[in-house]
């Protein structure tokens, strides 16, 4: 056997664990399962961001129109710049309309999980999706799947589940069911997921969805306009704290910024008004790791969001040394010290990845 076939096989058994599309059986029993009446639960991750609401109410939307019975239930409330999405009123928070969402726990019988993996990631509601008796379906593009789900369309590769969504309606021949409404919430989490369709994971593949979604009905200049456009004076302000307090370690190509719970107060901080923060130290020349530590009195822990550009692997990172994870590019984590200890920490960590960083 000559060695150019063998690297041939090899290589294809490695794309193909890679990138992982729906296999045909799979899709068989979707197409079966959706061919009759099922009273269908989804659900997003904890904090959902961008993808996690806007992939979540696009599979709503498309199951109420094949004529099935479904709801959105979210761990908790979603952040005020995605509060114009198209259908997100109907989004039960687990949290606030507890004894609502768990009726409708119970009662499922399908249940799809988006943007996330484990079910750790959902909190409280953890609890009540370990014993129910629905099947589970998983559509998501974070690294090590775990195996709760009958069907698990995981794909590490894709720029986002918003993506995923529409190529789990392709499997299913009805991307020409996508209303503008689908359009929107799918663009929308390839958009947030993809900072604007410049990070790595950002295909050909996903332009030409991108396309077809403004085919569609996407608005993309007012979805833009949406997410980006929100700025109030008090976000501003925090972030010009925010942008005050970095610090850029050179010798490791880093830069890092804190928030204190102090600071968050002064600003009238709500949730996702740090959204983005950690992304201004890539924009330094030559940073190729940039980390956010923001207190969390009330949780008592401090919380992390790493970024990278190239090679390094935040979510190896966050996985070793912050509980955490997610991409390897972008990962979140969590530290229990203070916000002072967490920093010194981190910096002291960093003298053994100096060759990965410079
Ligand atoms: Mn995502």
């Amino acid at each position: 056997m000559s060695s150019l076939f063998l690297f041939s096989i090899i290589s294809k058994y490695v794309y193909s664990c890679i990138f992982a599309p729906m296999n045909l059986e799979d899709i068989k029993t979707v197409k079966k399962l959706l061919s009759t009446p099922q009273k269908i639960v989804i659900v997003p991750h904890k904090n959902p961001d961008g993808d996690a609401i806007g992939s979540t109410v696009a599979l709503w939307h498309y199951l109420k129109n094949i004529g099935q019975d479904a709801t959105v239930v979210s761990p908790n409330d979603f952040p005020d710049f995605l509060k114009w999405i198209p259908g997100n009123e109907s989004i039960l928070n687990f949290e606030k309309e507890n004894s609502q969402s768990k009726n409708k726990i119970s009662e499922a019988t399908l249940i799809f999980t988006l943007d996330f993996n484990h079910l750790s990631r959902i909190g409280q509601m953890q609890d009540y999706l370990n014993n129910v008796v629905a099947e589970f379906i998983m559509i998501d593009h974070h690294q090590a799947p775990a195996d709760y789900a009958k069907i698990t369309y995981s794909d590490v590769s894709m720029s986002s589940t918003c993506e995923m969504v529409y190529n789990f309606m392709e499997y299913l021949n009805d991307t020409d069911k996508i209303t503008p409404e689908i359009a929107t919430c799918i663009y929308t989490g390839i958009m947030t997921d993809t900072g604007s369709f410049k990070f790595k994971s950002t295909t050909s593949r996903t332009h030409r969805v991108i396309a077809d979604l403004i085919d569609k009905g996407a608005q993309n200049t007012e979805i833009h306009h949406q997410i980006y456009d929100t700025n109030n004076s008090s976000r501003l302000k925090l972030l010009g704290i925010a942008l005050n307090n970095m610090v850029i370690l050179e010798d490791y190509n880093t830069a890092y910024i804190t928030l204190t719970q102090e600071e968050l107060n002064s600003c009238n901080y709500k949730k996702g008004d740090t959204e983005g923060f950690v992304n201004y130290g890539l924009t330094l020349k030559g940073i190729k790791f940039a980390v956010i530590f923001i207190e969390n009195s009330e949780e008592g822990i401090i919380k992390i969001s790493f970024r990278s550009v190239g090679d390094f692997s935040v979510n190896q990172f966050a996985r070793n040394h912050f509980e955490g994870g997610g991409h390897d590019n972008a990962a979140g984590g969590k530290s229990d010290l203070t916000i002072t200890e967490t920093t010194e920490r981190f910096t002291k960590l960093l003298e053994n990845y100096k060759t990965d960083l410079i």
